[in-house]
């Protein structure tokens, strides 16, 4: 029998290394061959499924929303959904998960680089910007991030490299009988 779909979601702060991970976790995925993996990349989906779209709460969440709509019609048909937003709120994080567990199984990873680490990178200059007032709403500086309580997968990525964090995933799929 055909092993059912599955959407990996990750969550967690801007530049914490998300899009990262997931496009390593993706890379992995499609040398195993198999199933189609989609890749639902944060920038990417605000850009052509979202970009009417500011980063109210009201925003996010339809934003958060309709990534997790494309992920649970992937799960159904029995595809590998990859998502990588910030995803700041728990019980919208929560409303995915079950829009995705109707179909298949839904792990999420929560990229737990702290704040101050990602502010220290700033491998886009954001927080900078986020400090001086020149972007509003910043999430971890001037507007909320939930830190998830009861991820399936918690990834401490300082100090470890890329791939690791990767096999962790791969690692947790395997013992699920989903890969
Ligand atoms: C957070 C923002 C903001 C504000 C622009 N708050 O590091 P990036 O640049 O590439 O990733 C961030 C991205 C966040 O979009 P998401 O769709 O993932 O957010 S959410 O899940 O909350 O809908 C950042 C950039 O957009 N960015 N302004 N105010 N991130």
């Amino acid at each position: 029998r055909a092993k059912q779909g599955f959407t990996v979601f990750f969550t967690g702060l801007s530049g914490s290394g998300k899009s990262t991970v997931a496009n390593a976790l993706m890379v992995k995925l499609m040398e195993m061959g198999g199933r189609p993996v989609t890749l639902l990349d944060g920038d990417v989906v605000r850009k052509h499924l979202s970009s009417e779209l500011g980063f109210s709460k009201e925003h996010r969440d339809i934003n958060i929303r309709r990534i997790g709509y494309v992920a649970s019609e992937i799960t159904k048909n029995g595809g590998i959904a990859i998502c990588a937003p910030i995803a700041p709120y728990t019980a919208t994080r929560a409303a995915v998960r079950e829009m995705v567990e109707a179909y298949g199984a839904f792990l999420e990873v929560h990229v737990a680089t702290s704040i101050e680490e990602c502010e220290r990178r700033d491998r886009k200059g954001l927080y900078k910007l986020a400090r001086e007032g020149k972007i509003k709403e910043f999430t971890g500086i001037s507007d909320p991030y939930e830190e998830p309580t009861n991820p399936e997968i918690r990834l401490e990525t300082e100090g470890n490299e890329i791939d690791y964090s990767a096999q962790q995933v791969i690692l947790k799929l395997e013992n699920m009988g989903l890969i």
